[in-house]
């Protein structure tokens, strides 16, 4: 399994250690941003390298279920604009495993542990895209809970993290907007055109609220996490900041959401909504969702086809570090 961040890693800590961690928790508490060669506990180190590489595995198998479109793409300009969308993912999978690398472990080391199914990865990535209406939807939904949770992600207490969440965000934002663009245009379209975008919408609903993970009484990660202001709120009040954005901009163009226990309460001002299949997560999450099998084979297959890239790249940098030390 992925390096565990659970139970019995965590040695003792002795009085230097309790000092230690005092003062990193005060600065922590202070809002100071902690950085790569600053001091810190083994299980907050262990905690980012866990949650940041299954970031940027996500950003990486994220550009599956999109790029299954690019060739079938309905005009030019649709085809420009996700063809921009999932090279966009590419290089958000690139910063975050730069950040993950500052905490001391190797990027190969990640890349293997997707490829060998030990490393998780966002559970929505592994549903199947059936229209181009997907397209649009995951824009505005996936994108659109990503959004949620990454702007809150950009005030991390780990500097690396937080500002590849900056940038990062500045680009989500533009592809929320595709999303919701190409899903306001069909909901005005034809009658199949409107009925391709709700059959969308029904089937990404409810995968998308899981993104924020499980309630936050089954969230093992969260005490750690929010202690150390990597998180800033759980994932339950996460989704349902999601869900509240989110339910307007569907009755403004006119789609349903396919909960039909949805409905505003005038006391807490939120959307509150119906139970979630928890077990469809844990199906997902455990590896037995629609599209997992597909999934990792698709990135084994191009990490095998891109072996003669990586080691030309391997010696053209060794060529050129020979002739630098013989200019030397
Ligand atoms: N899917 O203790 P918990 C994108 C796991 S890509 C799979 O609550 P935590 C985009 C969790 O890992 C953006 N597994 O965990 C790209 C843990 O297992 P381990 C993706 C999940 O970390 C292309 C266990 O369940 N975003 O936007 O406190 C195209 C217990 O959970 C999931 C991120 O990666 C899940 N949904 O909170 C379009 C955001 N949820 O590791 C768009 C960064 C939970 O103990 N990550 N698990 O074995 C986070 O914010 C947090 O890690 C989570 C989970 C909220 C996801």
């Amino acid at each position: 399994m992925q390096d565990t961040v659970r139970g019995s890693d965590a040695a003792p800590p002795t009085s230097e250690d309790a000092g230690r961690l005092a003062e990193f928790e005060a600065r922590i508490a202070n809002g100071e941003s902690i950085e790569p060669k600053d001091w810190m506990p083994e299980r907050y180190r262990k905690q980012l390298v866990r949650m940041m590489s299954q970031h940027a595995h996500s950003e990486i198998v994220g550009m599956l279920p999109e790029g299954n479109w690019i060739t079938r793409a309905p005009s030019l300009r649709r085809k420009m604009i996700l063809l921009a969308k999932v090279q966009d993912e590419a290089g958000h999978g690139l910063y975050i495993y730069c950040g993950t690398e500052t905490l001391g472990v190797s990027r190969d080391e990640l890349v293997d542990q997707l490829l060998t199914g030990k490393a998780k990865y966002s559970s929505i990535f592994n549903y199947p895209t059936l229209s181009y209406a997907d397209v649009g939807v995951i824009g505005w939904l996936v994108d659109g809970a990503a959004i949620v949770n990454q702007t809150v992600l950009a005030k991390a207490s780990y500097g690396p993290y937080a500002r590849a969440m900056v940038r990062i965000c500045k680009e989500e934002n533009f592809h929320k907007r595709q999303g919701y663009e190409l899903v306001a245009h069909l909901a005005n379209g034809t009658p199949a055109q409107r009925a391709m975008v709700q059959d969308a919408v029904n089937r990404w609903w409810w995968p998308s609220l899981m993104m924020f993970g499980p309630h936050d009484k089954d969230s093992p990660n969260s005490d750690d996490l929010l202690r150390w202001r990597v998180k800033r709120f759980t994932n339950d009040e996460l989704r349902q900041r999601f869900v509240n954005l989110t339910v307007p901009q569907a009755r403004a163009v006119g789609l349903t959401l396919p909960d039909p226990d949805l409905r505003y309460d005038e006391e807490t001002k939120n959307w509150e909504f119906g139970p979630i299949d928890w077990s469809e997560f844990w199906a997902v999450v455990r590896g037995d969702g629609p599209c997992n099998r597909e999934r990792l084979a698709a990135r084994n297959k191009a990490h095998a086809e891109g072996a003669w890239v990586r080691e030309a790249a391997a010696a053209y940098a060794a060529k050129h570090s020979r002739q630098e030390m013989a200019a030397d």
